[in-house]
């Protein structure tokens, strides 16, 4: 996870309200030329109409103030179809065939992907019957309901660029570690289910009339977000960034290598700083701990994307020393489109590698790799993979695939053009990289396993169970009904076989 940032609004700054007006007027590119859209304010209300229409103009969408005949598509939000034409009638406005009516879920589709995405049926607006009206096509197609927002994280689409709620999620964020360190389960989840949920909104939140219809806000956390509208931040949040308990805990877990439990006793033994931790005598440190000492300052800097992808090559030329037909794929955080991250994870699979060949690759690669001086820690963890299992009832489960847990030495790209030496001393930087083997029958479930985020995992996870009686892990599906094991080929299978719409990867940042 990223570290949270502070939340700070300034003081008591009054409530962020004409969002739209003061910046409707900023001129952008126009990129989708053949579309031309106009936003009812009916049922919409103004500064929700303002905000989008904002929003789609940054995106390159073209917008219109009025209704005119250059435009092609009418977005409308809680109106059917029907109520569209009794607008347009009276506006004395004539519907040509062409002119598409849409639901506002098609609008926030497009803003979600950054283009204009397909029109389906549920976006179509539908006409009450008794009177066809020709000029909307399908007719069979059910009227849109108006859309809600799902408690679970695998049925909104959370992009990294569309979060304007970060500073309530930030704060949930702090608050759901802070319940964490205090080992209180249950109100974690709530700060960081909320948290997930404010990502996925296509708007700021500025009252608390905008919280209504919002799963996953109790009353707890509308409290925070009461706060932090009248204050500018909140009171919660301000005093667990100055909890000594949070801050000792918040420092000791950023080791690699130490977890609730050491942070804990280290907390109890009356240390404060890390330096003191260090020298103590008394102390003794894991193998893994004492390489997170070595190491702290580059593991505690993220990896930043060009590291992720000069890691990719390095994995890739490794693994295809062994193995030529394997293949490996970027999963965690980078697969979901972030710049930063903590480490870069693999998954790795072979069509035609033997169990034998299989079992040793990971061994081989971090062979190779010790014998180049790249090798700083290693952990290998074998296969406790097992064909029939069933899927784990777990949550948060750690799965059986063959894995390894590494730092990595990675040495700085050179600078064409620039004859001086690298920055002076150290020429590489330490990378935490975990590379997860798994058979090759079993590769979609790995991957949507191990791309995240890990909201969305246990979303999916909770969805299978409680909506549709099937167990879903890392390694399958499991049809409880039927009692079959479901197979898939792809992400694309999984989804369906639990009858969720595709998500992409970058939408899964929940
Ligand atoms: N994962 C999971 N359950 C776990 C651990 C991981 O489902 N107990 C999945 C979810 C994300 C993915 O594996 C990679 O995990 P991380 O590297 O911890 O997260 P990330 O999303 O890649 O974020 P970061 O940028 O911090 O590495
Ligand atoms: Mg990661």
């Amino acid at each position: 996870m990223d570290p949270p940032q502070a939340v700070h609004l300034g003081p008591r700054r009054k409530r962020p309200r004409q969002l739209g007006t003061s910046v409707a007027s900023t001129p952008h590119d126009i990129r989708f030329r053949d579309l031309v859209l106009f936003i009812l304010e009916k049922r919409m209300g103004t500064t929700r109409r303002a905000f989008l229409m904002e929003l789609a103009r940054r995106k390159g969408f073209r917008v219109e103030n009025e209704l005119s005949d250059s435009v092609t598509h009418i977005v409308a939000e809680n109106n059917s179809g029907s109520d569209v034409l009794e607008w347009l009638q009276v506006q004395n406005i004539k519907a040509s065939s062409e002119l598409e009516l849409l639901d506002v879920s098609w609008l926030i589709e497009c803003m979600g992907a950054g283009k204009p995405v397909e029109m389906t049926g549920r976006h179509q607006l539908v006409v009450r019957t008794s009177s066809p009206s020709p000029a909307l096509g399908s007719q069979n197609i059910p009227p849109p309901t108006v859309q809600k927002i799902s408690q679970y994280a695998c049925q909104r689409r959370t992009t990294l660029s569309s979060n304007y709620n970060q500073v309530f999620t930030d704060a949930f964020e702090i608050l759901a570690e802070n319940y964490e360190f205090r080992e209180n389960e249950g109100s974690c989840l709530t700060f960081m289910r909320a948290a997930s949920v404010l990502k996925s909104l296509p708007f700021p939140i500025t009252s608390m009339r905008d919280t209504e219809g919002i799963p996953c806000l109790g009353e707890k956390v509308k409290c925070v977000i009461e706060g932090i509208i009248e204050d500018g931040e909140s009171s919660e949040v301000k005093a667990v960034l100055d909890d000594e308990r949070y801050k000792s805990f918040k420092l000791f877990t950023s080791v690699f290598g130490v977890g609730l439990k050491t942070a804990e006793k280290w907390f109890r033994m009356g240390f404060r700083t890390l330096s003191k931790v260090k020298s103590d005598k008394s102390l003794v440190f894991t193998r893994m701990q004492k390489a997170g000492f070595l190491y702290y300052e580059d593991l505690i800097s993220c990896v930043s994307r060009a590291e992720a992808e000069a890691v990719s090559v390095l994995v890739k030329e490794a693994v295809a020393a062994f193995l030529p037909d394997a293949l490996v794929t970027v999963t965690g955080g980078f697969r979901r489109g972030k710049m930063m991250g903590h480490d870069v994870d693999f998954l790795i699979t072979s069509p035609e590698a033997t169990e034998e060949e299989e079992q040793q690759l990971l061994h081989k690669v971090t062979d190779l790799w010790k014998q180049r001086g790249l090798l700083l820690y290693c952990d290998h963890i074998e296969s406790t993979f097992e064909k029939f299992k069933l899927p784990s009832r777990k949550v948060d489960a750690l799965d059986h695939f063959q894995k390894c847990f590494l730092i990595l030495k990675l040495h700085h790209q050179r600078v064409d053009g620039d004859g001086s030496s690298q920055q002076e001393g150290k020429d590489w930087k330490a990378i935490r990289v975990d590379l997860v083997l798994c058979p090759y029958e079993r590769r979609a479930f790995a991957l949507l396993g191990w791309t995240g985020s890990r909201q969305f995992e246990r979303d999916l996870r909770r969805y299978a169970t409680h909506e549709q009686k099937m167990m879903l892990d890392n390694h399958a599906l499991y049809d409880k009904t039927k009692r079959v094991f479901l197979e898939a080929e792809s992400e694309e299978d999984i989804f369906a076989h639990l009858g969720l719409d595709y998500i992409e990867p970058w939408e899964r940042n929940a």
